[in-house]
């Protein structure tokens, strides 16, 4: 990559973070913090210059259908972690999915890629070291604790309430111990405001497997939640304290898992959410809860724990092993009667989502004759075909929620109203990310201007 940035002694400072940017592997015997404080004064520098170049530049017309329709394609963000294609789908720092798996370190006698690694990899865009990642598991490990009032504040739900109301609960109130806002509050620079933000969202990662652990054991009656094991890392951890610890599969599974619901570029409900509040300072904590509320919606997150009830609610109908016939019956039912096929359609992408097919992958590699796994592929040979033909969804095909659950499910982890949960843990890792690069570049306050139906249109009569 050739040098593009120069300083006074002409030393080229670009190639650094062009080596960051661009298919490199991480410096030794750096750690993540220490890596970021290098490579932030050269995206700062990044930045400037290509504000300085195309700041003043047009993206294109603003439809006011697109004011009407969800902003749907308005290009409105700043998000570095990962960019989605409509046809190819998500690329992680320009590495598509099946390159993570390829790249990213993983546990001895492990297939799947380590989320720590990934994690890395979205801050730094480098992939790391297998010590680096042996390090951050260890980190995580050593941050992994929830206070006690938190824990009682879990305790005290009732088990009717919503998995995801008690997780966002429980993020909310990890903020009482925020380094950020104890920063803020002691009148942090601007400048610093990056180190008490990675400080909170290496806590709140680390803190996830506990709360999300300790809901499903209370909710579901699995007993008292094991301890995190330093030696292990976070996808083992966080199998261990839902009880499947001892399956190795499952702990694979769960690292895949992690990896690809991590991030999904920064328009999507949940990232834009945590982004948004984050950008009025309000702690990573407070910032990532927000992100939880969006992802529990059915359109969302939820729609993995969707997909579940609607599989069960059609076995329950039409028997197992039903045939194609008996399925498109269901189907157009599910349309007719108003509601969304769950799991189909997409609000960008316009292909099968590549995490549908790395999670199919995996189904086939170890879990073949499921008969869920079965049923989830005979549906995707036949909802294209009918979205196709009702002709309103623009995206036919498959997205990553189609396939979660079964593979749960293969395993023993049947509580569909959890899932969103781990959709949750792993989202952690890009908004994260993104927070963290937002305060080191200064983001400011988001403020877009909204308009009445009256003001848009006094604005065209006006034009006319
Ligand atoms: N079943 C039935 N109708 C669907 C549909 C589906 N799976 N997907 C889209 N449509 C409908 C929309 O509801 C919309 O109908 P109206 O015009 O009556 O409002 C029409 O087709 C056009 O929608 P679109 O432009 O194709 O899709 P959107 O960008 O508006 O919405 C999404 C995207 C994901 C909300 C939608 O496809 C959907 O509801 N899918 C089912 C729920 C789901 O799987 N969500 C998870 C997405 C991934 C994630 O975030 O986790």
């Amino acid at each position: 990559m050739a040098s593009i940035l120069r300083t006074s002694r002409t030393k080229p400072v670009w190639s650094s973070l062009a080596r960051a940017r661009f298919s490199s592997t991480a410096p030794k015997n750096t750690t993540l913090k220490e890596r970021l404080a290098e490579l932030i004064p050269l995206e700062l520098e990044n930045v400037k210059r290509v504000r300085a170049e195309h700041g003043k530049k047009s993206f294109g017309p603003v439809l006011v259908d697109q004011l009407y329709g969800g902003m749907r394609g308005l290009p409105a963000l700043i998000w570095d972690g990962s960019v989605l294609d409509a046809d190819e789908g998500i690329r992680f720092r320009g590495k598509t999915i099946p390159e993570c798996q390829e790249l990213l370190p993983k546990a001895p006698g492990g297939a799947e890629p380590l989320p720590e690694g990934l994690f890395w990899l979205l801050v730094t865009g480098e992939v790391p070291t297998q010590e680096q990642v042996t390090e951050l598991s260890k980190d995580w490990a050593a941050r992994s604790a929830i206070p006690e009032f938190v824990e009682e504040i879990l305790d005290r739900c009732p088990p009717t309430l919503h998995p995801m109301s008690q997780f966002s609960l429980a993020v909310t109130a990890l903020n009482h111990n925020s380094a950020f806002a104890k920063a803020y509050q002691d009148g942090v620079s601007k400048k610093e405001y990056w180190g008490p933000t990675f400080e909170d969202s290496m806590d709140l990662i680390a803190k996830l497997p506990n709360i999300a652990g300790r809901i499903y054991r209370n909710v579901y009656g699995q007993g008292k939640l094991p301890a995190i094991d330093p030696a292990k890392d976070y996808s083992h951890n966080l199998s261990t304290l839902l009880g499947f610890g001892d399956n190795q599969a499952f702990v694979e599974l769960m690292r895949l898992y992690i990896t690809i619901h991590s991030d999904h570029e920064g328009g999507n409900v949940s990232a834009h959410t945590g982004k948004l509040v984050g950008s009025a300072l309000s702690d990573p904590f407070l910032a990532f809860a927000a992100s939880l509320n969006g992802l529990a919606g059915p359109l969302h997150g939820l729609a993995n724990q969707e997909v579940l009830v609607w599989l069960s609610k059609m076995q329950s109908k039409i028997g197992k092993n039903a045939s194609d016939e008996a399925v498109k019956e269901y189907v157009w039912a599910t349309l007719k009667g108003g509601q969304v096929v769950p799991g189909y359609g997409h609000a960008v992408l316009r292909k099968t989502d590549p995490r549908y097919t790395a999670q199919r992958e995996f189904a086939l590699k170890h879990l073949p004759e499921d008969p869920l796994f079965k049923l989830v592929g005979q549906i995707y040979n036949i909802v294209p075909d009918i979205l196709l033909e009702a002709g309103k969804a623009k995206n036919p095909w498959p997205n990553v929620d189609a396939h979660s659950g079964a593979l749960l499910s293969h395993y023993g982890l049947t509580q569909m109203q959890f899932y969103t949960v781990l959709f949750g843990v792993s989202r952690a890792f890009g908004v994260a990310a993104q927070l963290i690069w937002d305060r080191a570049l200064g983001a400011p306050l988001e403020r877009p201007k909204s308009y009445s139906t009256q003001a848009i249109e006094k604005i065209f009569k006006d034009k006319a």
